[in-house]
């Protein structure tokens, strides 16, 4: 990147709440050249040790998802400007597994939170468009940490309901939010259940108009849906709420609800064994990463790999020794 600014003035801005350095910050962390990369590790490791974890402790982080044009990003806006309202200072992140192939980012080029964009107290970061290093989601880690040490106490994630992306993003929030339309008994069905699994909470969204009452009932369908559901095993059962972000009803009660289980999930001791076991999995996840990097990207080893698929394609070597030939060639 040209222009780089040194570690201290990196981290002095962050840490002093200032948004433009915390952009070029960000900006840094999801560079691939390789001298970026060092200095954005260290301009992390600087920020982290002067803000301790007290910044990020104190933080709540949202992730919301639900199938395209559910709703998302209206329902930010609307949430945001609520948040803002009663004080808070918000950062809303994406996690955006088809901005690989349409090189833009859902909060791009769809509704682009016009409020909530111009709102001294929010900052909005679209999703990096490539591949991020390390797979869907990883640099957003990274990017919300540095949200978090330049003051922001709220961080939302949204994410669009296919693929990998909502496992990635429940694996580095406090709160994971799945929004859904009325009149969908089909998409219950339709419905990757494991998701709905994963959910703090389900809120049926566009709850107004000729839609409210279909939304009731939908909220009534749901509630027995969960009830099937296994215990979760950290003594909360996720309710189904209804909101609508033309109007603004149910804002107030998503929001208690999530505090709720901040508060809930603070005292029994889950929140904390939660965020530590998500490090955990971001280590294991980055390593795996890294592990099968190095692999691959040896001299070499992609003629290697067609040498030795065609052999395995015809049946003149096994699978087992095939990948034992080829880790014994890359030790
Ligand atoms: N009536 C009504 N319409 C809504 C509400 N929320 C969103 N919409 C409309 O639904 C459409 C999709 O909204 P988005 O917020 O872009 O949906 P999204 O889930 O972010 O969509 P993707 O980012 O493409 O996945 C827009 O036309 C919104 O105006 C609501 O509460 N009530
Ligand atoms: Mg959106």
């Amino acid at each position: 990147m040209r222009n780089r600014l040194s570690t201290d003035q990196y981290t002095n801005g962050i840490l002093a709440g200032d948004r433009l350095i915390l952009s070029r910050a960000i900006t840094l962390i999801e560079s691939r050249h390789p001298d970026d990369q060092i200095l954005a590790q260290e301009v992390l490791a600087t920020v982290l040790s002067q803000t301790g974890s007290f910044r990020s402790d104190s933080s709540i982080r949202v992730g919301i998802t639900g199938v395209p044009g559910v709703g998302k990003s209206t329902f930010i806006e609307t949430l945001g400007q609520y948040l803002t309202g009663l004080g808070h200072k918000l950062a809303v992140l994406a996690v955006d597994p088809t901005s690989q192939r349409s090189g833009g980012s859902l909060l791009g080029d769809k509704t682009r939170m016009e409020t909530l964009s111009m709102n001294p107290n929010a900052y909005i970061r679209p999703s990096p468009a490539g591949d991020s290093l390390g797979g869907v989601g990883q640099r957003t880690r990274e990017t919300m940490l540095l949200c978090e040490a330049a003051g922001f106490d709220i961080i939302l994630v949204e994410t669009v309901g296919v693929g990998q992306s909502e496992t990635v993003v429940h694996g580095m929030v406090d709160f994971f939010l799945l929004l859904m339309l009325a009149g969908a008994g089909d998409e219950l069905q339709g419905m990757k259940r494991g998701i709905m699994e994963l959910a703090d909470a389900l809120a049926i969204t566009k709850a107004d108009r000729d839609n409210a009452l279909h939304a009731r009932r939908a909220q009534v369908e749901y509630r027995n849906a969960l009830h099937l559901f296994p215990p979760t095993g950290t003594g909360w059962f996720p309710p189904v709420l209804t909101c609508s972000a033309l109007t603004g009803d149910g804002m107030e009660t998503v929001w208690q609800t999530i505090l709720d289980h901040q508060q809930q999930t603070t005292s029994n001791g889950h929140r904390q064994r939660h965020r530590q076991a998500q490090q955990l999995a971001w280590f294991r996840s980055l390593l795996q990463y890294e592990l099968a990097n190095r692999f691959y990207t040896q001299p070499g080893m992609r003629d290697r790999l067609t040498a030795i698929e065609e052999q395995v394609q015809t049946g003149t070597l096994l699978p087992v020794p095939a990948v034992q030939q080829l880790l014994h060639e890359a030790a």
